[in-house]
């Protein structure tokens, strides 16, 4: 196949129904990119010599050295098969976890996915995330099983073998797709059962499948990965070459005369073949009968290789000469058998055809678009389709239709922006000459060259050359002259005015509906956009230009000025895009930062945000070396955010500019970038700064030498806290059950703060509900700005229901009683894993149900004090006092709060607004006062008691020299808090890292050796089947695992690599602030005991970091003086 010209190209995008987005996903190394090579390859993008060396999406050099691959990048392919032909727009996918959410941006603009699965290691854990990916966004999978070479030259496995290994492999995969089937089914059929109890008579023609009847019924046979569906090639993709049992059924049906439907159902499968009957039985294996794919195809492809690794000439000619391929002499006689294999094998069965053909044959074209999933993607947060507007809901039909009208609405979806050298645009590149433009350069050379021949030859008698030369040079230096300036003077047009070696920002996208035209005026939507506000402000419609709009949160108006088609390393300019196709757009940068819904209608909602597997977790502090050269570091990191789905940007209250990344090899990829590209100056980093949080628990039983505290030593410990409790300064009441009762410098008010530690199991559903607790915390803020735009969903408000539910069901027993119903607020930032109940009998209030409603003068006086007591829980749970981390799962009940008759009197004549009934306490301090703003009645009473009214009026009598009376209350709450949890067992606690690693048996020890090091635990080993592999799932601090890839990597040269995705915060045992206080524990410890206390270590770490005090014992007597050995 020749080079599918652009031409040809920009005709097959007019086909919808010939199009096919798919991205290639799997485990690392498994193969994703090879593949892609051998796919170019078909379509002369690279000479097929060069593929599976060259890696061309791996266009980054960083990715060439490391061998792994960083981005997705997509090409646009052609194939042709029956007839028909087809474009297949490709992206290559990144297989390492740093990158899942280049995974996340790929799927989202695919219909569909190529799973790839190396045969010998199988289904690994990135394997099952990317399936689960695909099942999210609701694109349909095909698998590949690649390196089937491995099975022949590393494992020596027999054929028989190898059937049993991949029919493992295949059983383990659809295993996988079998539970998330089931857990979607069951997800949706419930989802299903409520919205018919809320719509009885939704139309039942609108739905892909009944769920409702449940599982027994649903067919899910189409969803397995099984040959004889077609849904399965086995590859060996460095071999180049590749089969499905299609393949081999065409062959054999006029072979053997057996009937290619019968064969292309027995062929994978226990049946074997009884050759003079012609008849296909079951296999017995009784009797030593081989499964047909053995017999008929993995035989004939390991004696290839038996033939050609033995370098048996005579049976590779026979084999050649049998299945009618000519090799090339250079190929034949090549003493590589790699080489020779690649060259047989390549021609018998061409890989791309096995895997572009099940592609076409098995993967949706955007026509087929399911209205399950353009439902999913229109609906954000917590909204069912049902409770979009009309406009929005009409807007299915132009998905499903995928239309190229000028009616037909345009809507684009940018999954992420991508830089590119400006220089690498096709606008910026010099275009190659037509025939014309040279005839013509020619003919004006030709004349000039003649004009200054005649001039010389006048001057030649008045003047004499300098040197011989200048005669001969003179024409040709003139006309390189000339023509430099003319490239010069184009380039200088072409390039942005901002100058030369410009990064420019590529979006990466696919248009949905419509059709996308160069010049084109489009909105932009932000993630928060709603067409429900634009109808507000923008109530008869638009019909004036785009650009008078009014301004409308969340949206802008952009053009689209140059789109691309994307060539894997090359871009190449394009007037128009229909619509079903992945495409570039350049000029987006300014409106677009990381990703974002494009439409010409504005009743279009913004598509669903991504949903990234891993959670930025490893930061670090960068600054440049030269402080003069801030500027270029912010602007770079401006730079590196946008062109990175993942990576998180920040400047902290330190004035640090912190970088959050996914990982270590993400951490060096963005380091290089913004050192390379985007800052392009040097730059200094810091050591990774390492998240804690702070926690209480349970006094503990035993001691630290695992004694039982017995009663000397609970004196002892008593006797420390005690000691604890003595730093806590006078004037606060500490009773022996850790109540801290605290008053107002004013005296006005009085708190009473207890903290206990939630159950793990409470702080776990706090943490998988921070979505909800949010939402609930929006909503009611909406409700307490006076908007009621916000409907609570009838899903929503079941939702809420079955968390407080399951917050009851694990906070029983006397100590929690009720507790549930008076959580006033979560916190840090209103939804994190803490509480603050509330108890006091004075005032009422809670999350669920809003402040009763009691109309009296006293309960309102505490109300408007309430946002205080609450702004001082939010403060005291994002820095807690051992080292300044936010807290977790930490409960503060509010015992008691008193105020004053004194204060009473100054609010007595506050009046009882309506607006104000609605549930107050989740109202910012600022939200506070501009209510209060908003409110006349509040403005009358001369001694109001909210803060920014009396400081306002510096007249009230509530402002005395300690300042305004509601900040008090904040310092207080606060105050009370952090000596509520200095009174109780502090402990940190450590993110944790889930490391799943692949080992062979030899190298297991060294593993464990690193781990344990490390302060890793093994959770599980298994064998895997059929190898001699290891799989080791352990647990690993983040703290400990800078270097630790790289370690295991070193010790076991490269025959293990781990995989690290943060999973979950644990507690760190050890006390930070412990001291022996035993004879034991002195014994066993020493007097100083710092050395084995990790807690200690870390928190004094982070400590020192942020500049606070560190008790730290500097050695004065240092116990033993260690003697070097003389012979060192
Ligand atoms: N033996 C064998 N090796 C293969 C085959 N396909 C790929 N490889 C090798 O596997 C390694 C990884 O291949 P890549 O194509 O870079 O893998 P990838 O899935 O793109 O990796 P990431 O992009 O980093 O996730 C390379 O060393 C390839 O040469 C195959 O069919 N057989
Ligand atoms: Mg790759």
């Amino acid at each position: 196949m020749v080079l599918s010209s652009l031409d040809k190209m920009i005709h097959l995008q007019k086909n919808t129904a010939n199009i096919r987005n798919i991205c290639v996903l799997a485990h690392v190394d498994h193969g994703k990119t090879t593949l892609t090579d051998c796919l170019l390859s078909s379509n002369g993008v690279i000479s097929s010599r060069l593929a599976g060396k060259l890696r061309y999406m791996d266009s980054r050099e960083d990715e060439q050295v490391r061998g792994i691959t960083m981005k997705s990048s997509a090409i646009s392919l052609h194939y042709a098969k029956d007839n028909e032909e087809y474009l297949i727009n490709l992206i290559d996918s990144p297989g390492h976890v740093d990158f899942s959410s280049e995974v996340s941006t790929a799927v989202r603009i695919c219909d569909g996915c190529i799973i790839v699965v190396d045969a010998v290691e199988g289904v690994c854990p990135q394997t099952q995330a990317v399936l689960r990916q695909a099942w999210l966004e609701n694109i349909r999978p095909v698998l590949v099983i690649n390196k089937i070479d491995r099975l022949i030259v590393e494992l020596k496995f027999t054929p028989q073998e190898a059937y049993s290994h991949l029919k493992n492999i295949l059983e383990q995969i659809n295993a996988l797709t079998g539970t998330l089937f089931t857990s979607k089914v069951l997800e949706e059929r419930a989802e299903r059962e409520t919205e018919s109890q809320v719509n009885p008579n939704s139309d039942p023609g609108e739905q892909v499948y009944d769920w409702s009847t449940g599982l027994e019924d649903t067919d899910d046979s189409h969803l397995y990965f099984s040959p004889d569906q077609g849904n399965v090639v086995f590859t060996s993709a460095i071999d180049g070459w590749g089969f499905g049992v299609e393949h081999f059924a065409k062959i054999y049906s006029q072979k053997i005369g057996i009937k290619k439907e019968v064969l292309l159902k027995t062929l994978w499968g226990d049946y074997y073949i009884n050759m003079k009957a012609k008849k296909i039985m079951k296999v017995d294996q009784a009797k030593g009968k081989k499964p047909l794919f053995v017999q008929l195809i993995l035989e004939n492809i390991w004696s290839l290789y038996d033939a050609v690794l033995k370098k048996d000439r005579e049976k590779i000619d026979k084999i050649v000469t049998s299945l009618g391929l000519k090799i090339g002499a250079r190929e034949a006689r090549h003493s590589d058998p790699k080489v020779q294999i690649n060259a047989i094998c390549s021609q018998w069965l061409p890989i791309s055809h096995a895997v572009l053909a099940m592609v076409c044959q098995k993967l949706p074209s955007p026509l087929d678009m399911t209205a399950e999933r353009v439902e999913r993607l229109m609906c954000t947060g917590s909204q069912t389709f049902d409770s979009l507007l009309p406009e929005t809901q009409a807007l299915k039909a132009a998905f499903m239709k995928c239309g190229s009208e000028d009616t037909a609405p345009v809507i684009i979806f940018v999954s992420k922006m991508f830089a590119v050298d400006a220089k690498a645009l096709p606008q910026n590149k010099p275009r190659p000459l037509t025939q014309e433009e040279i005839a013509q350069r020619r003919e004006r050379a030709r004349q000039r060259h003649a004009e200054k021949l005649a001039a010389t030859q006048g001057q030649a008698c008045t003047e004499p050359p300098r040197d011989g030369s200048a005669l001969d040079t003179s024409p040709k230096g003139e006309e390189t002259k000339g023509d430099e300036h003319q490239v010069e003077s184009m380039a200088l047009k072409s390039l942005p005015q901002e100058g030369n070696n410009q990064e420019s920002f590529i979006a990466f996208a696919r248009v949905f509906s419509g059709v996308a035209r160069r010049g084109k005026k489009i909105f932009v939507l932000g993630p928060k956009y709603s067409p429900v506000e634009f109808l507000r402000r923008v109530p008869l419609g638009f019909s004036a230009p785009l650009d008078d709009l009014p301004l409308v949160p969340h949206m802008a108006c952009c053009t689209l000025e140059n789109l691309y088609l994307l060539m894997g390393r090359e871009l190449e300019g394009l007037e128009e895009v229909p619509p079903g196709n992945v495409l570039g757009i350049g000029g987006l940068q300014d409106f677009v930062l990381k990703s974002a819904t494009l439409c010409s209608v504005p009743s279009c909602p913004p598509f669903i945000p991504l949903s990234f597997e891993a959670t930025p977790i490893v930061r670090v502090a960068v600054e440049p070396k030269h402080p003069s050269e801030m500027p270029q570091l912010v602007k770079g990191m401006k730079l590196l955010n946008q062109a990175d789905p993942c990576v998180q940007i920040l400047i902290q209250e330190t004035g640090e500019h912190v970088l959050v990344t996914a990982g270590e090899v993400h951490l060096q990829r963005c380091l290089d970038d913004l050192k390379e590209r985007f800052a392009k100056i040097q730059i200094s980093v810091s050591e990774p700064i390492i998240p804690f949080r702070e926690t209480i628990t349970k006094p503990p039983k035993v001691d630290m030498v695992n004694e039982e505290i017995g009663k000397q030593q609970k004196v002892a410990v008593i006797h420390q806290t005690k000691e604890d409790q003595s730093k806590i300064p006078e004037g606060i009441q500490v009773d022996s059950d850790g109540l801290i009762t605290i008053t107002t410098p004013n005296k006005l008010a009085t708190l009473s703060v207890r903290a206990m530690p939630l159950p793990e199991e409470v702080t776990q559903i706090l943490e998988e509900n921070s979505d909800l607790i949010r939402s609930m915390e929006q909503l009611t803020s909406s409700l307490n700005e006076g908007r009621h735009t916000q409907m609570i969903h009838q899903k929503t408000r079941e939702k809420i229901c079955e968390f407080k539910g399951k917050l009851e069901q694990y906070l029983t027993g006397r100590k929690w009683r009720n507790t549930v119903d008076q959580i006033w607020s979560f916190g840090p930032r209103k939804c994190g894993p803490n509480v603050l109940v509330n108890k006091s009998e004075d005032f009422q209030n809670s999350v669920w149900t809003g402040p009763a409603i009691k109309a009296s003068k006293e309960a309102s006086r505490y109300r408007d004090l309430g946002n205080s007591i609450v702004s001082g829980f939010q403060l005291a749970t994002l820095s807690g006092p051992m080292c300044e981390e936010p807290l977790m799962g930490v409960c503060f009940v509010l015992e008691k709060w008193y105020l004053s008759k004194f204060e009473e009197q100054g609010a007595s004549d506050k009046h009882n607004e309506e607006q104000r009934d609605v549930v107050q306490d989740s109202q910012g301090e600022e939200e506070a006062c501009s209510g209060g703003g908003e409110n006349p009645g509040l403005q009358d009473g001369g001694s109001e008691p909210l803060e920014k009214k009396t400081s306002q009026k510096g007249e009230s009598s509530l402002t005395d020299c300690y300042g305004p009376f509601s900040g008090q209350l904040i310092a207080t709450m606060k105050e009370a808090c952090r000596y509520a949890l200095q009174v109780k067992p502090q402990r940190l606690m450590a993110a944790m890292y889930t490391c799943d690693i692949m080992a062979t048996g030899d190298v297991l020890g060294r593993v464990y050796a690193v781990l344990s090091k490390r302060e890793g635990r093994v959770l599980q080993e298994e064998m895997k089947e059929g190898t001699d592999m290891f799989i080791i799932k352990a647990v690993l601090p983040v703290a400990e695992s800078f270097g630790f890839a790289d370690e295991i990597r070193k010790r076991t040269s490269g025959l293990a690599s781990p995989q690290l995705v943060f999973s979950h915060w644990e507690v760190i045992p050890s006390d930070p602030f412990w001291v022996p206080t035993t004879e034991e524990e002195y014994l066993h410890f020493g007097e100083k005991a710092d050395s084995e206390n990790q807690a200690r270590k870390y928190m004094n770490a982070v400590r020192k970091r942020k500049g606070l005090y560190v008790e730290e014992k500097i050695v004065e007597h240092a116990e033993k003086q260690r003697t070097l050995s003389k012979n060192k």
